[in-house]
């Protein structure tokens, strides 16, 4: 497969859209921006709603991947969920096979796997018991529920259609952890790139699932299917976890909200800000 240089990103007003949009044109690729709110300063960006099929086509016609951002990126009512979440990554896979684009990174989320006991964080790294990729998918939110079903999809479309996807399990991609549990599933921005570089680009992908962290100390999973792509990790949560720690204690092993890999998703409601 030719290297991609024009790249549909969706949901690129949001805020892992915005880190991306900063990031990604130094590797050369060519954005063409899409999104259901207007994008300040960015007049070409595509402003459409993922459940107007005829904009999506023509959005994606002549771009050589897609990296699927848009969609609701927290817990909500089913009905918003399946419209955006599940109608809409639908709408754009079939938009996709329909112009013949070849590959596409789809936004999975930890919360696909959310109800997965997290593992203790604090073995050192080469006698701790990182969670497989292969581990049973167990959502945690109607959220997580859309973004196995996009996994699922992309398999699908795979199998029948032979259409690419990387799925990546992001953890938690911001400027820095604002949390004790992003000490484990933080993914730096720089990293984000990368891996979204690395899912682009790599050969033979199939539909190849990975998590998406940046090597933290802390690390929760197994990031190997991410280096075999050619991912390789820059940063480590670590320099933020003294000043997390001390505001915000360690993770206890006692409080259901800090058992699973979740966290606050798996309790009912879910709790916000966490
Ligand atoms: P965000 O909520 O900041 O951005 C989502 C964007 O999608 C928004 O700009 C919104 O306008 C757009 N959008 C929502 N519904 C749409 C629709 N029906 N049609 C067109 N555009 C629509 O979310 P964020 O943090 O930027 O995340 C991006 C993606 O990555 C999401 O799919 C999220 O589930 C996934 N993700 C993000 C993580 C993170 O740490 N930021 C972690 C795990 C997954
Ligand atoms: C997600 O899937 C969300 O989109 C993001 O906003 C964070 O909440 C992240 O997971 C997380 O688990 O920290």
């Amino acid at each position: 497969m030719p290297a991609p240089r024009t790249v549909l990103l969706t949901g690129a007003a949001g805020g892992l859209g915005t880190l991306m949009r900063g990031l990604l044109p130094a590797y050369g690729y060519e954005l063409r921006l899409f999104d259901m709110v207007p994008i300040e300063g960015e007049p070409d960006a595509i402003t459409a709603d993922l459940g107007d099929k005829d904009a999506l086509r023509e959005a994606v016609r002549g771009v050589d991947a897609i990296i699927h951002l848009a969609g609701i990126s927290l817990e909500s009512s089913f009905d918003k969920i399946l419209k955006a979440n599940i109608e809409g990554t639908y709408n754009l896979y079939e938009a996709a096979r329909e112009e013949g684009v070849r590959r596409i990174v789809f936004a999975s989320s930890n919360h696909a796997v959310g109800f997965t006991p997290r593992p203790g964080g604090d073995a050192p790294l080469d006698s701790r018991v990182l969670i497989p990729i292969d581990t049973p998918r167990r959502p945690d939110t109607f959220y997580g529920l859309s973004k196995s079903f996009g996994e699922d999809l992309a398999q699908f479309y795979w199998d029948k259609h032979g259409l690419e996807t990387v799925s990546v399990r992001i953890g938690s991609c911001f400027m820095e952890p604002t949390n004790v549990r992003m000490l484990s599933l933080w993914m730096s921005p720089g990293d984000g790139a990368r891996l979204f570089h690395a899912a682009l680009t790599a050969e033979n992908v199939g539909h190849t699932v990975v998590y998406g962290s940046s090597a933290n100390t802390r690390l929760w999973w197994d990031l190997s299917t991410a280096r075999a792509l050619g991912y390789e990790p820059q940063d480590d949560s670590e320099q933020y976890a003294e000043k997390l720690i001390a505001e915000q204690g360690e993770l206890d092993p006692d409080n259901p909200d800090h058992a699973h890999l979740g966290g606050h998703f798996c309790t009912n409601p879910p709790i916000w800000p966490y």
